[in-house]
């Protein structure tokens, strides 16, 4: 018997689509990123509406649709600040602009707290998934670099929150141009979920100093295991081996050692969700530093464009910077549980 069929689910199915057009017709969107864009707002519909200041290249959709079969109310908690909640799941989004004079650590600080706060108070219990986007994230030397005092930040108020290494979200942070808004979103969910590690990396929580003065607080990937068919919300993942870069300055080999982390990703959320068949289909977003390097970077990623069981995953391309200044692309996914063909046809 599959997951879906043996358990009744405590949480409601959540899906991703990647919409050209962006319409209304999205009857139960949660929430919805548009890509190219740099300003919060509820849409006409109510639906929160989440900017991603990045380019998209190539012919690319420009919205990323998250649909929940619940109820939706959304609304804004202070200036700068939207939720999206449904019985299952809750969005809190915000946009800050910042300068070479903002403290980013203290800033990211007191936005996560903010945000920790919220998810307590409405009685949401485990936060599965973080987006930031941070302008000009490899600006500033050493321990100054952005990406390290934002680093900073999160670090210490997951910390004061007791998150670990049972409780960190899966996680994005990726460069945006200067002079565009620093921008967070947390997606929490009403109960708890499963944590998955790589084993061909070490776990981001973990890295050494030489990194910055805190590890970066995310999972590898979150199995969101009460769901009708379990979601897999796989975080960004780069060229990395161990805590170490590999393939500096190689495009293709960057690609293609992206590809076996996540394959092996893959591998250990099936082996620790027990019974599902395999992860495919879903939705990717592909991060190149060089705008040049987009068509090569899709082709040396074909082996996550083209899922085992025949599925073809909807994805993006967007020019952003890595965290690191020696990666050049970057992958996140959400995956679908396939369930076991057997109960497949005993299901049909
Ligand atoms: C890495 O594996 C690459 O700090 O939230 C990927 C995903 C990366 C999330 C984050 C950083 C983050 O370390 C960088």
């Amino acid at each position: 018997m599959s997951i879906a069929a043996k358990k009744t689910p405590s949480c409601s199915e959540l899906t991703v689509h990647l919409d050209k057009t962006g319409g209304s017709n999205e009857t139960n969107a949660l929430f919805r990123f548009c890509f190219g864009r740099d300003l919060s707002e509820q849409s006409a519909d109510g639906t929160v509406n989440i900017p991603i200041p990045l380019q998209v290249l190539g012919n690319g959709a420009k919205f990323e649709v998250w649909e929940t079969s619940e109820p939706v109310h959304s609304g804004r908690i202070a200036n700068n600040m939207f939720f999206a909640a449904s019985t299952s799941w809750l969005m809190i989004h915000t946009t800050v602009l910042i300068d070479d004079t903002s403290d980013l650590s203290s800033l990211t600080h007191d936005i996560y707290n903010n945000m920790l706060n919220e998810v307590v108070q409405r009685n949401y219990e485990d936060i599965v998934r973080t987006w930031n986007y941070i302008p000009e994230i490899n600006k500033g030397d050493g321990d100054s670099e952005r990406y390290r005092q934002f680093s900073l930040g999160r670090s210490i108020a997951f910390e004061s929150h007791n998150c670990n290494s049972e409780t960190l979200p899966a996680g994005t942070a990726i460069g945006s141009v200067a002079g565009t808004q620093l921008g967070i979103t947390i997606l929490a969910a009403k109960s708890s979920n499963i944590r998955v590690e790589n084993p061909r990396q070490m776990s981001a929580f973990q890295y050494p100093r030489q990194y910055g003065p805190r590890s970066p607080s995310f999972a590898r990937a979150v199995l969101l295991s009460q769901c009708e068919l379990p979601v897999l919300l796989v975080s960004g993942t780069a060229s990395i081996l161990g805590h170490e870069s590999v393939h500096t300055s190689k495009l293709i080999n960057q690609a293609e050692e992206t590809t076996r982390n996540i394959v092996s990703l893959r591998d250990a959320a099936l082996k620790q969700s027990g019974t599902a068949e395999s992860f495919s289909a879903g939705c990717l977003r592909i991060y190149v530093r060089d705008k040049a390097d987009f068509p090569i970077a899709v082709d040396s990623l074909k082996e996550l464009l083209h899922n085992r069981d025949g599925s073809k995953p909807d994805y993006i391309v967007l020019l952003g910077d890595i965290c690191r200044t020696d990666l050049l692309v970057e992958v996140e996914a959400v995956y679908q549980a396939r369930p076991p063909l057997a109960d497949n046809i005993a299901l049909a």
